[in-house]
């Protein structure tokens, strides 16, 4: 038994923890305490504390300090900020819509796709579109990997191709069937103005008006994508941010396996 900073009756304040009133916790449990940031496009003066004070209040934040000021450049202040919020939520109703996989570890997975699909599992991997942003799909799918787990290429049993950035949906196409691939892996970084949703979506169409979409295992990632919106975009799976490439292995060797052999 270590000497904690708790006693055990101090220790055991969150087993009395509400559920279905959940708030963010700081230093006490339910004190609320938030930490936020942002930029107004006013001058930094004591009027742009007072704004940013009465902005965090309308937020729902109690006590609003803001604990650090500094002007961007003219006309615009930063603030950082804390409050205590007064909202709640109800965790036990929540419902997320995840990908349905039994996460391998990379040599489980090699051994599983030896023994369900007798031969490697042909990947291609861009950021399509105008996103130029390479370093989730690298992540993904580089030798090296991210953050202590080795990415696709690292893998016996997978074949991967890593295209790069900016690679347009046509020449993503191209290159699957050029490979006999087995499945495709979209990163999309840039969600502004849901440019990622167009891109994903003509994705999709392109490859149904070539009747390709029932023979490759289609999965997109990155910060903001969910699981939910890749299937409502025609998707097999989607991944957002913490994902490692063990997530996305297993889901597409189990994928294939029941698509050849069930
Ligand atoms: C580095 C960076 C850049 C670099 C990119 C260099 C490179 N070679 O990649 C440069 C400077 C080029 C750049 C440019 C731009 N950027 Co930028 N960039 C970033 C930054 C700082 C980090 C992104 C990153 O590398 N994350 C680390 C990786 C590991 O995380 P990840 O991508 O989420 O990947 C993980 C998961 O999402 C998932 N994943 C991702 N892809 C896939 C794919 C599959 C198949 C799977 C399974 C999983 C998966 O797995 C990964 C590992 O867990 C972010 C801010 C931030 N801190 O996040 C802004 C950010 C992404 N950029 C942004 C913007 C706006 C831009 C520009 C438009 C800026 C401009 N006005 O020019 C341009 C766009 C250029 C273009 N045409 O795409 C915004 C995007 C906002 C939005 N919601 O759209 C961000 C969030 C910054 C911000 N706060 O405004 N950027």
């Amino acid at each position: 038994m270590g000497s904690g900073l708790y006693s055990m009756d101090e220790k055991s304040f969150d087993q009395t923890l509400d559920l279905t009133k959940i708030k963010p916790y700081g230093d006490t449990m339910n004190d609320g305490k938030v930490q936020l940031s942002f930029t107004l496009p006013i001058p930094c003066n004591d009027e742009a504390i007072e704004a940013a004070k009465q902005l965090l209040k309308k937020m729902g934040l109690d006590n609003p300090q803001v604990v650090y000021y500094k002007e961007l450049t003219e006309g615009f202040t930063f603030f950082n900020c804390y409050g205590s919020l007064v909202h709640t939520v109800d965790t036990t109703t929540i419902k997320v819509e995840k990908v349905e996989s039994n996460v391998m570890s990379m040599s489980e997975t090699d051994e599983y796709i030896k023994e369900h699909i007798g031969r490697k599992i042909v990947v291609i991997g861009a950021s399509t579109g105008t996103d130029a942003h390479t370093v989730g799909i690298d992540a993904i799918m580089n030798m090296k990997g991210y953050a202590g787990h080795f990415g696709i290429e690292r893998y016996d049993m997978f074949e991967a191709y890593n295209l790069g950035s900016q690679v347009p949906n046509e020449e993503f196409i191209a290159k699957a069937i050029e490979l006999k691939a087995d499945a495709l892996l979209v990163s999309q970084t840039v969600t502004q103005k849901d440019v990622h949703i167009h891109n994903l979506i003509e994705l999709i169409e392109m490859l149904e008006a070539e009747g390709l979409r029932d023979k490759l295992i289609v999965c997109c990632g990155g910060p903001r994508i969910t699981h939910e919106l890749a299937k409502e975009l025609g998707y097999d799976a989607g991944f957002g941010m913490n994902t490692f490439a063990t997530d996305v292995t297993s889901f597409v060797a189990e994928e294939l396996n029941r698509r050849i052999n069930h």
